[in-house]
């Protein structure tokens, strides 16, 4: 562990929980290179020269400080992360800059809380990292998979599972005394189904919010989401125990036969005693985390004030690439951030059209009781991931359920105290309902937590209580600084227009729809068929081998707000690239 944990630790003991702590971090970010499967070495981002990420861990009301170095932004310089937690549980950190994250920039961020109610059950604390893990460069697999090419828009199945970032994971425990795991899917793509043979997992957190302990044998983790448990270890030291992460295989279009997509670790009572080999488990029977309750509580929220209501497809343009859209928008970043439009947009900030036409803009009056209403048109398994809430789920329909029947069910029907969290998974076809208060004034992006999903466009911004926003924030410096060294505008509208706000002209779009005439359906079949004709391979072979298009446009990631964004990511612009003297190729 680095040496800022270990002198935070002290630091702890020294002074007790009573006074709030300055918890300091100097990353910085490059590339290095890692072979976490013992597979193939490839570069992965790295901090402070080394990866697996540290965990940054706090105690509620510190302050955390983490001061980013990195030669992007600005070149050869240093931007702040300055923020104090007021909120307890178990996140992570990550960037989704140029689809940055599955590259390796990615770790737990722990706020500790004297006050947890399962305070007294454990005897020490561990942190449990599931992932997925690519062997090829987000830069070379984004422009695979946003082409067209490929017009199913089949994700790039990883080439492996792993456990805080490793394969080879041995946890040393001691007999009779109880853990608390802190699980954290930092994946790009894959959920993973989480067992330990021989114990039992007693939920007592989700996605930062405490619940009344729940037993159960499995747990299915997807992207984004977390979950703590306490397990109890065996009294006798005569055996040791495998666990297992298992990636969700029904997220993928290909199964390549060499996949292994378990992943598999140890709960050691005694070295001299082997390490088991897992053993099959035939059917996954996770815990339905719509079952959980708060630990606290709260009732179900009034009926809403206003329903959002997105419909997941999976469509075609043009460019004959397959995007992901909310109704009828695939999102595409604006030209100016839209904290930056919210903040120097005077009275017409309630306006979302000044956010631009794709950016898919809801503005949320303060104090509202906001409902979203997600149909899946779509036959994947989708991580819905709200930033700055912990949303109510108030409802998840079964597989092929169609789309929310709201006259058919009312508040009678829902959980009398839903479970809160900020993640939660639409099953295939079916729907969920989601309901909030808007009372934490910020930019919040709404989005599918798988990354491919993220790059073809599955993301809507709610821009909640602008007016509010506009009194509380003020840009500190290096922001404007940075954004001033990369060219990014900071002023207007979405098209960067100060003068006439609802003037898009210029704003940015994506690839305009398929000509009339074109159905989707024939289109892709069209394609299929040349080029499993012309190239006589299957579909994971032509994975493969497929060249990104030369006149693809390189995908963008969403604008986000790291400033105020509270519930979740510390998210980090780009590292530097230009290593190994490989930068030409990749740019
Ligand atoms: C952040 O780190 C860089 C590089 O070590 C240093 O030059 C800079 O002064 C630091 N900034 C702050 C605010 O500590
Ligand atoms: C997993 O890695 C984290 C750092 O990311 C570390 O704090 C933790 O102790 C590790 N967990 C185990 C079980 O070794
Ligand atoms: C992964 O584990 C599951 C559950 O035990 C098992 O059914 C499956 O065969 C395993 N997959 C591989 C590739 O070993
Ligand atoms: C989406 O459809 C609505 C309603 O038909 C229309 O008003 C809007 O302009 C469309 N948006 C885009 C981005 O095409
Ligand atoms: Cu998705």
């Amino acid at each position: 562990m680095s040496l800022s944990r270990a002198t935070l630790g002290l630091a702890a003991l020294a002074i007790g929980f009573a006074r709030a702590a300055i918890v300091e971090h100097n990353f910085n970010v490059g590339w290095v290179h890692a072979n976490p499967d013992n597979a193939f070495t490839r570069s992965t981002i790295g901090i402070n020269g080394k990866w697996p990420l540290p965990a940054i861990e706090a105690n509620v009301g510190d302050t955390i400080v983490v001061n980013v170095t990195q030669c992007a932004i600005p070149p050869g310089g240093s931007f702040t992360y300055r923020f104090k937690v007021e909120q307890h549980g178990t996140y992570w950190y990550h960037s989704h800059t140029h689809s940055q994250y599955p590259d390796g920039l990615r770790g737990p961020l722990i706020i500790h809380d004297p006050q947890a109610p399962f305070r007294d059950q454990y005897d020490e604390e561990l942190v449990l990292t599931l992932s997925d893990w690519y062997h090829d460069q987000m830069s070379d697999l984004i422009p695979q998979f946003l082409a067209k090419s490929n017009p199913t828009g089949a994700e790039p199945v990883p080439q492996a599972a792993l456990m805080n970032e490793t394969q080879d994971l041995a946890v040393r425990v001691e007999p009779g005394k109880t853990y608390l795991f802190r699980a954290v899917n930092l994946g790009a793509f894959a959920s993973q189904y989480l067992w330990f043979e021989g114990h039992t997992m007693t939920i007592v957190e989700v996605d930062g919010v405490y619940t009344k302990p729940a037993e159960t044998n499995m747990i299915y983790l997807s992207a984004g989401q977390r979950c703590s448990f306490l397990l109890t270890a065996k009294k006798d030291t005569h055996q040791n125990f495998a666990f297992v992460g298992s990636m969700d295989i029904e997220l993928f279009d290909v199964l390549p036969d060499e996949l292994n997509w378990n992943v598999t670790g140890w709960l050691v009572y005694n070295e001299d005693r082997d390490l088991p080999k897992a053993l099959d488990v035939a059917e996954f029977e996770p815990i339905d985390d719509m079952t959980l309750v708060p630990y606290d509580e709260a009732p179900l929220l009034p009926e809403p004030d206003r329903t959002v209501e997105l419909n997941v497809v999976m469509d075609n343009l043009r460019d004959g690439a397959n995007y992901a859209f909310f109704n009828n928008i695939t999102y595409k970043a604006p030209k100016v951030p839209t904290l930056y439009t919210v903040l120097t947009a005077g009275d017409m900030a309630t306006n979302a059209r000044i956010y631009g036409e794709y950016t898919h803009s809801f503005v949320l009056e303060q104090d509202e009781i906001v409902q979203i209403v997600v149909n899946n048109h779509d036959d994947g398994r989708h991580p819905f991931h709200l930033h700055g809430h912990q949303f109510q789920a108030v409802y998840r329909s079964e597989e092929d359920a169609g789309d929310f029947d709201e006259a058919a069910l009312e508040d009678a029907d829902f959980p009398a105290i839903p479970i809160r969290r900020d993640t939660l998974v639409v099953w295939p076809n079916g729907n969920i309902v989601l309901r909030f208060k808007a009372n934490n004034p910020g930019v919040w992006l709404f989005h599918c937590h798988i990354e491919w999903h993220v790059v073809s466009g599955l993301v809507a911004t709610f821009i909640e209580a602008p007016e509010q926003l506009q009194e509380m924030v003020t840009i500190p410096k290096d922001h404007l600084r940075a954004c001033a060294d990369g060219n990014v505008p900071t002023k207007g509208n979405a098209a960067g227009h100060t003068r006439d706000l609802l003037d898009l002209s210029g704003q940015n779009t994506p690839p305009p729809p398929l000509p009339e005439g074109f159905t989707t359906g024939g289109i892709i079949a069209f394609l299929i068929s040349c080029l499993m004709g012309v190239l006589g391979v299957t579909v994971v072979g032509w994975y493969g081998i497929t060249k990104p298009d030369e006149d693809q446009e390189p995908p963008q990631s969403p604008t986000l707000a790291p400033l105020i964004n509270r519930s979740d990511d510390a998210d980090e612009a780009q590292p530097n690239r230009g290593y190994d003297g490989e930068e030409d190729e990749r740019q």
